[in-house]
């Protein structure tokens, strides 16, 4: 059968315009939408780069299933708050004219840590970004999320409209204020009035997103129309869990009711921030590459290895727990179980080679922040330190078999290259901790993370992830 709106289904109007439309916000973001149920509030998505996604969800009028998948059976709803995609390089102008209309009240955002093309270590925006380079010189027709934002703002300070309120939804530190300092830095170079407009009137509230939702693949598409019957080209699939912490702080207080569907709005995001970054994003990353490297596909393959599970439990047990402070009301030790319960749900296939992507611009928030805490307190930080030289390892781009890692990372050619010209394995890491993109100043220079790092490598080296986690 196929998927297309009827008559009887009411309408969306455009309220929010969504900067790279992925899997993930058609889990999250449109499903609270969905379950507010307010039609003035619907989703125009846009990808900045690729048309896969339009073009799969266009000839479906932009219906499309999330199927939730649990261990006890998968349960698939229809999506409908989706008003339409947009493919940014095809028309810039169509989606800033989107951006800048009255209706359009929020701009949310997954464009990945990268997309900010900001320096990870720092916060500040990269300026010898080509992207950032390009929409200095082109400012009315960018190719980049904060490019986008800015001439959208712009015109519509011109117009005479309220600015939108940008709420981010990837997993950054203090994601609100960071996009902030980065639009305003932006705007400033273009026009300091606009940036003072944008500070003074515009509002970045700090968001943590939580849900697992894997690539889909084509074995999902076939299973959707087995248990729906419609020929869905563009269903996406996801744990039961999901949550999502928003500062309350919107431009005239314009916002969808996303409490219906359990969101909650809190003063303060940076404790739940905290705990999701770093025990759940930080576990994730560190069993990718270890796991990786053991030879498992699957997060939920990795944690039926006792081997694994046992790392993962010493990680956050031992050295994530003692130094990332709960939120009000939260226990730890009951978060970190359902954590291991959500890694281990094996209907949800979330790949080791997805979520080691990127390492170079997820570390600092996952694995570093705590790592500092740590070494300030002078405590010792062996899993830690083996997830790092897991990643060094696996950036190395070659596997335990002597195969190559198809790694993609925006610093993959020089975490390659300073690999290859290290002397000995002990310059390799440190020449890769020398990055300060990454690493920071003091990092690099603390012999006791250094060394602790130089020890996990040689240990992976010699012996192989598995037996190291083992250890
Ligand atoms: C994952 C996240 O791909 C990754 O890096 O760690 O996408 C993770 O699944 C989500 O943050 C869960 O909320």
């Amino acid at each position: 059968m196929r998927l297309q709106r009827t008559t009887d289904q009411a309408g969306w109007d455009t309220g929010i315009v969504h900067l790279g439309l992925g899997a993930f916000a058609r889990a999250h973001l449109a499903l609270y939408t969905e379950d507010a149920g307010q039609h003035d509030w619907g989703i125009l998505g846009v990808s900045l780069q690729r048309p896969d996604q339009r073009d799969r969800l266009a000839p479906q009028d932009c219906l499309y299933h999330a199927l939730e998948r649990q261990p006890e059976g998968n349960r698939p709803r229809l999506v409908t708050c989706l008003t339409g995609v947009l493919v940014a390089p095809e028309d810039p102008e169509a989606v800033l004219a989107t951006m800048s209309a009255p209706g359009t009240r929020i701009v949310t955002l997954t464009v990945t840590e990268k997309g900010y093309c900001h320096d990870p270590a720092t916060g500040r925006l990269n300026w010898a970004h080509p992207t950032i380079a390009h929409d200095l010189a082109h400012p009315t027709a960018p190719i980049g999320a904060i490019g986008f934002m800015v001439e959208a703002q712009r015109r519509r300070q011109a117009a005479g409209l309220p600015p939108f309120t940008v709420l981010c939804c990837d997993n950054l530190p203090a994601n609100g204020h960071v996009v902030s300092g980065l639009v305003r830095e932006f705007a400033a170079r273009l026009s300091p009035d606009l940036a003072a407009w944008i500070a003074a009137e515009g509002a970045f509230p700090c968001a943590m997103v939580d849900r697992i939702v894997p690539a889909t693949t084509e074995a999902d598409i076939a299973e959707v129309k087995a248990l729906t019957g419609f020929a869905d080209a563009a269903p996406v699939v996801h744990e039961p869990f999901r949550q999502w912490v928003i500062e309350n702080r919107f431009v005239g207080g314009a916002r969808p009711h996303w409490e219906i569907g359990g969101a909650q709005f809190v003063d303060q995001v940076e404790p739940f921030e905290h705990i999701k970054l770093r025990l759940l994003n930080g576990a994730h990353s560190a069993l990718a590459y270890l796991g990786y490297l053991g030879g498992h596909e699957t997060i939920a393959d990795t944690m039926q290895d006792s081997a694994y599970a046992g790392f993962v439990d010493r990680l956050w047990r031992d050295e994530i727990v003692p130094v990332v402070p709960p939120p009000p009301g939260t226990d730890l030790l009951v978060y970190v179980a359902a954590l291991r319960d959500r890694f281990s749900n094996p209907a949800i296939r979330h790949r080791t080679w997805q979520i080691a992507m990127d390492g170079s611009q997820k570390l600092p928030q996952r694995l570093l922040g705590t790592i500092r805490e740590r070494l300030a307190q002078n405590l010792p930080l062996p899993c830690l330190a083996l997830a790092v030289a897991g990643w060094i390892v696996y950036t190395g781009g070659v596997d335990e078999q002597g195969s190559a890692i198809d790694v993609r990372d925006p610093l993959a050619e020089k975490l390659r290259s300073v690999q290859t010209s290290a002397a000995d394995d002990s310059a390799r890491v440190r020449a890769v901790i020398g990055i300060t993109e990454v690493f920071g100043d003091d990092l690099p220079r603390d012999s006791r993370f250094v060394e602790a790092v130089i020890a996990a490598y040689a240990t992976l080296k010699a012996k192989g992830a598995r037996a190291a986690v083992a250890m």
